[in-house]
C-alpha cells in the first residue's frame, strides 16, 4: 500500500502591532495544524510583536519571524511571505490575519480542500453558512457590495474575492506569477483571485464565521477600498483584448 505523506504546509501571518493577539493565534494554529510551519511577516511593529513570536519559537519550534523594517502594506508582506514559504519547500501556503478574525479551527478544512484538488480554498463569508459578526453596517455593506462589484465586472464565480483567509497550492501560485501582483489591500486578494481563475485554477469556497478584531487597532481605510475599486477597472480594461480574442474563438 502506498503511503500518502501529508503536504508540507506553511501558514503566513502578516503582522503590524498585533502584540495582543499573536501568542493566542500561533498557539491555536499549532493546535490545529501541528506539523505546519508558521511564518510571521512583521513590518517593524513598535509594540514588540516580532519578539513575542520569536520567543514562542523557542518553546514551540517551527516558527519563523521575518523582521522587515518598514510598514509596506499587506500586499507586500504577502508577496514576501509566500515567496519565502515556497522557496523553503511549502507545497501549500495558508494566509491568515493575526487579529483572530480568522478562526484557526477552520485551518484543517482549508488545507484538506487543497489536498483534495483545489488550487485555492477560500474561507468565505458570502456562501451559505458563512457570516460576519460584529461589523458595523457600513463596513458590512462596503464588503458585500465590493465583492458583488468585483465578481460582476471581472466575471468571477467567487462570492468572497476580498477574503484574506485562504490556502493555496504553491504550484498554482507559481503558475499565476503572484510575485508581480502589485495591489496592497483588498485589491491584493481580488487580483490574486482573478489571476488564479485566469489560469484555469480551481477555487473552492468554505463557509466561515468572520469576527471583528477584539484587540488592537484597525488598519481599514478608505484608500484601500478606493485602490480595490480602481484595480477592478484596470484589470477589466487590461483584459479587453483577451475577451475579444476569446469571443472571436467562440470561447
Ligand atoms: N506586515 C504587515 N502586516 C500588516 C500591515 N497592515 C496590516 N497588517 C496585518 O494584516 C492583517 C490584516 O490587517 P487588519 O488590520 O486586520 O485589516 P482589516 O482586517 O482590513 O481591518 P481590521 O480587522 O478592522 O483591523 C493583520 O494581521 C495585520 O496585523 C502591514 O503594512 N504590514
Ligand atoms: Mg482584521
Amino acid at each position: 500500500m502506498p503511503t500518502t505523506t501529508p503536504a508540507r504546509v506553511t501558514v503566513v501571518v502578516p503582522t503590524f502591532n498585533e502584540a495582543d493577539n499573536i501568542e493566542t493565534l500561533i498557539r491555536a494554529v499549532r493546535t490545529q495544524l501541528p506539523d505546519a510551519r508558521v511564518l510571521v511577516v512583521d513590518d517593524g511593529s513598535p509594540d514588540g510583536t516580532a519578539d513575542l513570536a520569536a520567543a514562542l519559537d523557542a518553546s514551540l519550534g517551527s516558527i519563523e519571524v521575518a523582521r522587515r523594517t518598514e510598514k509596506s502594506g499587506l500586499g507586500a508582506a504577502y508577496r514576501f511571505g509566500l515567496r519565502r514559504a515556497i522557496d523553503d519547500g511549502a507545497e501549500i501556503c495558508v494566509q491568515m490575519d493575526a487579529d483572530l478574525s480568522h478562526d484557526p479551527a477552520v485551518l484543517p478544512a482549508l488545507v484538506s480542500i487543497v489536498e483534495h484538488g483545489a488550487d485555492v480554498a477560500i474561507g468565505s463569508r458570502y456562501v451559505p453558512g458563512g457570516i460576519t459578526l460584529d461589523w458595523p453596517p457600513r463596513r458590512r455593506w462596503v464588503s458585500r457590495w465590493g465583492n458583488r462589484y468585483a465578481a460582476g465586472v471581472l466575471g468571477l464565480a467567487v462570492n468572497d474575492a476580498t477574503a484574506g483567509f485562504r490556502a493555496y497550492r504553491s504550484a498554482a501560485l507559481e503558475q499565476m506569477e503572484f510575485d508581480s501582483v502589485r495591489a496592497e489591500g483588498y485589491g491584493f486578494q481580488v487580483e490574486m483571485t482573478y489571476r488564479l481563475v485566469r489560469i484555469g485554477g480551481k477555487v473552492v469556497e468554505f463557509p466561515i464565521t468572520f469576527r471583528d478584531r477584539a484587540e488592537g487597532e484597525s488598519k481599514f481605510s478608505g484608500s484601500i477600498v478606493r485602490e480595490a475599486l480602481l484595480l477592478v477597472v484596470k484589470l477589466w480594461v487590461a483584459d479587453f483584448g483577451g475577451r475579444r480574442r476569446r469571443r472571436a474563438r467562440g470561447g
